[in-house]
C-alpha cells in the first residue's frame, strides 16, 4: 500500500535481526538494550494505531525499570493511564516478531481486525528513564510514530508513573490534572501540604526520611520536588545517580530481594528509610534496630498502613462502601491473615503484574493494590469520589475534617499506576497524621520469614502455572515435589513462576523461621533445576 511507503523505508533503518523472538512480558518488552531498536520502532507504529483505535493519546515509556543498566524495555500506556489491554499485547508480540518482509502484512492485519481508520489523527506521548541506551531507543519510538503520520510529544526524562499521569490528564481534558511534570508536582505537593498542615508539634527527627533513588530517574525527579516540601518532610537523598550505577546494589528490588539496606546509604539505627526502583514506580521502606537487625516494610506493610487509614476515615465519615486489598502470591501469609481476620477486609489474589491487580481493584469503591515488591496504588470509584466531594461541601465539624482528609488523600494518590513518589508522600502523611513511628507501623503484624531465589533454565516457558500462580501444572511432577517439600516445614508455603521481565524462574518460600524459609527455597530451586531444564550449575544454598 502506498500509505505504508514511509513505514517500509523507515523500518529498514530499524531492522529486525532474523529469527529473533521476543514476548510482551509482565510489563512490556524487556531485554538487553542491543536487541531493542526494531522493537521500539514497531512499538511507535503500534502506539500510533492504538491511538487511532481509541481516539485518544497513548503513552510509550522507554525503561527496563528494576533490571540492570545494560537492559532496556518498553511499556505501553492506554488512555486512562492504565497498562496496555491484553488483546493489544498479542498484536505487540506479533508485530515485534514479524520478519522484515512480513511487517506490513501484520500491520495491515491489526488495522483490519480493529477496523482502524487511518485518516484519524494519532497522538503519542513518549518518555524515557536515565539508561544510557534510552535516548537512542526513544528516538526509534518517535520514528515509528512519525512513519504512521502520528503526532508525538517527547517528555524526555520522566518516571514511568509521571508519564501514566500525563496520558490520563490529557485524555480526561485536564480533569485529572495538568499534563505536565509541573502539573504533577503541583497536584501532589498541594495535597501533601493540605494533609500535613494541621499535624501538631513534629520534631525534625520525625520529619527526616532517607531516600535511596536507585541511581535512577526517581532521584532526579524527587530532587526537583524536595525544596518545595516546605519543611514538612526533610529528605536526605542517596544513590542519586551522581556516582553509582543504576539499580546496582541499591533500589527497591535489591532491598526487597536481598533483605538488606542499599550500598551507599548512611543509615543509623532507627532512621526511617525508603528505596525507589529504576523508573520510580516501586517503593519499599526499612530501618535497622538498635541491635543492627534490618526490618523491611514492603508492599504488604504499605497496603496495610494505607488500607487501615482509609478504612478508619470511611467509618468516621459515615461512608459504608466496598473496600478490598488486592495482592499476589508473593504477599506474606501474615499480611493476608491480618487484613482478612483482623481488619475484616476483602482480600483478592491475582497473577503477578500490576496490570492484573489494577483490574481487580477497579471492582471496588476503594481498591488498594500492592505487590510485595512495593509496586502499587489505590483506586477510588467515581461514586466514592463524588460522595467525598459532596461531604466536603455540605458537612461541617468533624465530618468535614475527615472528608477533607479523604479528598486530599485521593489527590495525593496517582491512581493510574504504582508511583514511588506519590506513595512515599502518602505514607509520610499517614505516619504524621497518626503520630506513628516506622517501628509502630512495622509492629502491626510480624512477617513470616521468607526467601526469593532465581533459577536459570533453558526455556522458562516450560513452567506453566494456575491458581494465580500459586500452583504449577507443568512440567509434570513439579507441583507434587513442591507440595512434598512444603509439608516438611512448619507454616511452609512455596511457589515458582517464570519471570516476565528476566530470563529466569522465580522461587518464593516462606516458613516459621528464616533457616526453614531459606532451606525450603533452596530445596524447591533444586527441584526446578532438575525438572525444568536448569542450566549453569545447580543452585547453591545461600
Ligand atoms: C514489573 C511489573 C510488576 C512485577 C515486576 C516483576 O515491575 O510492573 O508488576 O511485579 O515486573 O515481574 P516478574 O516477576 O514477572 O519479572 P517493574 O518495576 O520491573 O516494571
Amino acid at each position: 500500500m502506498a500509505q505504508f511507503e514511509e513505514v517500509s523505508k523507515k523500518s529498514e533503518l530499524h531492522p529486525k535481526p532474523v529469527g529473533m523472538v521476543q514476548q510482551y512480558g509482565t510489563a512490556g518488552f524487556r531485554t538487553h538494550a542491543d536487541h531493542l531498536d526494531h522493537v521500539m520502532f514497531r512499538m511507535g507504529l503500534l502506539a500510533a494505531l492504538r491511538s487511532r483505535n481509541t481516539k485518544a493519546t497513548i503513552g510509550v515509556m522507554v525503561t527496563a525499570s528494576h533490571n540492570p543498566e545494560e537492559d532496556n524495555g518498553v511499556k505501553l500506556i492506554d488512555p486512562m493511564g492504565e497498562m496496555l489491554t491484553p488483546v493489544w499485547e498479542v498484536y505487540a508480540t506479533r508485530l515485534v516478531n514479524a520478519e522484515q518482509d512480513h511487517l506490513l502484512t501484520v500491520l495491515e492485519d491489526v488495522i483490519e481486525k480493529e477496523s482502524i481508520d487511518l485518516t484519524q489523527e494519532a497522538h503519542v506521548f513518549v518518555g524515557k528513564d536515565t539508561r544510557s541506551s534510552s535516548a537512542r531507543l526513544s528516538e526509534a519510538v518517535l520514528d515509528g510514530v512519525t512513519a504512521l503520520r502520528g503526532h508525538s510529544k517527547d517528555y524526555g526524562l520522566v518516571t514511568t508513573p509521571q508519564l501514566h499521569y500525563m496520558v490520563c490528564c490529557c485524555n480526561t481534558r485536564g480533569e485529572y490534572g495538568q499534563a505536565s511534570v509541573e502539573g504533577y508536582y503541583r497536584k501532589l505537593l498541594q495535597a501533601f501540604a493540605e494533609l500535613t498542615k494541621h499535624v501538631p508539634n513534629r520534631t525534625d527527627d520525625q520529619k527526616c526520611l532517607l531516600v535511596d533513588g536507585a541511581n535512577g530517574i526517581g532521584a532526579l525527579k524527587l530532587r526537583e520536588m524536595v525544596p518545595r516540601l516546605q519543611g514538612e518532610l526533610l529528605v536526605s537523598l542517596f544513590c542519586d545517580g551522581t556516582s553509582g550505577k543504576l539499580n546496582h546494589q541499591c533500589g527497591a528490588d535489591f532491598v526487597k530481594v536481598q533483605q538488606k539496606s542499599p550500598k551507599g546509604i548512611d543509615m543509623k539505627a532507627g532512621d526511617r528509610c525508603c528505596s525507589f526502583d529504576g523508573d520510580g514506580d516501586r517503593i519499599v521502606y526499612y530501618y535497622s534496630d538498635a541491635e543492627g537487625h534490618f526490618h523491611l516494610l514492603d508492599g504488604d506493610k504499605i497496603a496495610t498502613l494505607i488500607s487501615t487509614f482509609l478504612k478508619e476515615l470511611l467509618t468516621q465519615a459515615g461512608l459504608d462502601l466496598k473496600m478490598a486489598v488486592v495482592q499476589t502470591a508473593y504477599a506474606n501469609g501474615s499480611s493476608t491473615r491480618y487484613l482478612q481476620d483482623t481488619m475484616k477486609l476483602i482480600v483478592k489474589c491475582t497473577k503477578t503484574g500490576v496490570k492484573h491487580l489494577h483490574h481487580v481493584a477497579q471492582e471496588f469503591d476503594i481498591g488498594v493494590y500492592f505487590e510485595a515488591n512495593g509496586h502499587g496504588t489505590v483506586l477510588f470509584s467515581k461514586v466514592l469520589e463524588e460522595k467525598i466531594r459532596r461531604l466536603c461541601k455540605d458537612s461541617d465539624g468533624e465530618r468535614r475534617r475527615v472528608a477533607t482528609l479523604l479528598k486530599n488523600s485521593v489527590d495525593l494518590i496517582n491512581q493510574t499506576v504504582g508511583d514511588a513518589i506519590s506513595d512515599m508522600l502518602l505514607i509520610e502523611a499517614i505516619l504524621a497524621i497518626r503520630g506513628m513511628t516506622v517501628q509502630q507501623w512495622d509492629a502491626i503484624y510480624t512477617d513470616l520469614p521468607n526467601r526469593q531465589l532465581k533459577v536459570k533454565v533453558s526455556d522458562r516457558r516450560v513452567i506453566e502455572t494456575t491458581d494465580a500462580e500459586r500452583k504449577t501444572v507443568s512440567p509434570a511432577g513439579l507441583q507434587e515435589a513442591i507440595d512434598g517439600l512444603v509439608e516438611k516445614h512448619r507454616q511452609g508455603r512455596s511457589f515458582v513462576r517464570p519471570s516476565g521481565t528476566e530470563d529466569v524462574v522465580r522461587v518464593y518460600a516462606e516458613a516459621e523461621t528464616q533457616e526453614s524459609a531459606d532451606a525450603l527455597a533452596h530445596e524447591v530451586s533444586l527441584v526446578v533445576y532438575r525438572l525444568a531444564g536448569g542450566v549453569g550449575g545447580e543452585p547453591k544454598p545461600l
